[in-house]
């Protein structure tokens, strides 16, 4: 095997680095007006989402001005549930809304019948971005494919949409769990297939967000967030060994090392909220990612400069990916994001 040259695949293989690799979450994004100008040609959200040719020009945007060691699909958690048959919509300025699965006979409506040909095109899109890597001479840089874990694509699916309480979907779970577990189940499935088939066509590295697990009670969590989590991971292990697997269990606070633990994760991607005692806790067992609060990285300035130092100074001793503890906020000033890749790389 030729010398891994992929700093991301270096820190994912435990590897510590003088410089460690960067990505930022939801680095293809509204902050950007090169993305904005696409995002308007395209039309719907989704139908970005569906055209390869637009996910690649996305996806390729930010590695462009800043040179990211990673570049990640551009799609988005939601297709899972538009594959599987459910009514999934954008709605400017409100985000995702869905018709509810709430029961078995909504639940029925859905299946993995034509589910990878509704699929097609973010395979294409994955093959696509990686020609485009090519093209470009980024050939130290890797493609991170992802999906939403079953719990977190389950409480848009059950409650239609965002939420603030989770009521309808914690309800079916605590009260009718065999039903809710079927939901879950056909998620496990539909996303071990949709994942292995983002690696066959070019995803060198996986990523899979959680960012609801933190509205779980202990037993719960366990069942909903751990056990599908570990099974998706197993399930991909099983053919395809020698794909990091990246978990982001987002809030899930005192779980994360139970998370980091039973799951079989590969590393684990740290949200703004966890102290960095923490974080170097955790790094002694596995290859840790994050957590500078997105927040930071929209104010700028000197608060900026010394989050960032903070959390280098904590973490670079160890396998480490920096990357932000959520998404990009799309008030953030791209200038931003290039005094954090001049910071990140001391230039
Ligand atoms: O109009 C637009 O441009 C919509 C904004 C947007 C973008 C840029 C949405 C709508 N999705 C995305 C892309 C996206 N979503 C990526 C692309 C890759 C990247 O650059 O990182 C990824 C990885 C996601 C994942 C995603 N979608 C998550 C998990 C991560 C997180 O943010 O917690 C979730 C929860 C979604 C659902 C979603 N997609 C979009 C919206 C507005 C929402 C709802 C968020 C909410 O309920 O608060």
């Amino acid at each position: 095997m030729p010398p891994m040259s992929k700093k991301i695949l270096k820190a994912l293989n435990g590897e510590v680095q003088n410089i460690p690799p960067f990505w930022l979450m939801r680095q293809a994004g509204r902050y950007l007006p090169e993305y904005r100008e696409v995002r308007a040609q395209a039309g719907g959200f989704l139908d970005l989402c569906y055209n390869p040719d637009f996910a690649t020009e996305v996806t390729m945007q930010p590695l462009r001005r800043y040179g990211m060691d990673a570049a990640i699909l551009f799609s988005d958690i939601l297709v899972i549930p538009h594959g599987l048959g459910q009514d999934v919509k954008f709605v400017a300025g409100e985000g995702p809304k869905l018709d509810p699965v709430r029961n078995l006979e909504t639940l029925s409506s859905l299946s993995l019948d034509g589910f990878h040909e509704r699929m097609n095109p973010v395979y294409e899109a994955v093959s696509s971005i990686r020609s485009a890597m090519r093209k470009e001479d980024l050939d130290d840089t890797a493609l991170i494919g992802f999906a939403g874990s079953p719990w977190t694509v389950a409480c848009y699916m059950v409650e239609g949409g965002g939420s603030k309480e989770f009521l309808h979907v914690k309800k079916w779970a605590y009260q009718k769990p065999e039903e809710f577990g079927k939901l879950i189940s056909l998620l496990i499935e539909a996303t071990t297939a949709y994942l292995r088939r983002q690696i066959d066509a070019g995803a060198e590295v996986i990523q899979l967000f959680d960012s609801w697990s933190g509205v779980l009670s202990e037993t719960e969590f366990l069942r909903w967030v751990v056990e599908p989590t570990m099974r998706i991971v197993a399930g991909l292990k099983e053919t395809h060994p020698d794909i990091p697997v990246i978990g982001f269990p987002k809030g899930c606070g005192a779980f994360y090392e139970i998370y980091a633990e039973k799951t079989g994760v590969d590393a684990v991607s740290l949200d703004f909220q966890i102290p960095l005692f923490q974080a170097v806790d955790m790094q002694k067992k596995m290859p840790v990612q994050g957590n500078l609060d997105p927040m930071a990285l929209l104010a700028g300035g000197a608060a900026l400069d010394r989050e960032v130092d903070r959390i280098l100074g904590a973490l670079s001793g160890g396998p480490f990916i920096f990357n932000l503890g959520h998404g990009i906020n799309k008030e953030t000033p791209p200038e931003h994001v290039a005094q954090l890749a001049n910071r990140i790389r001391k230039s």
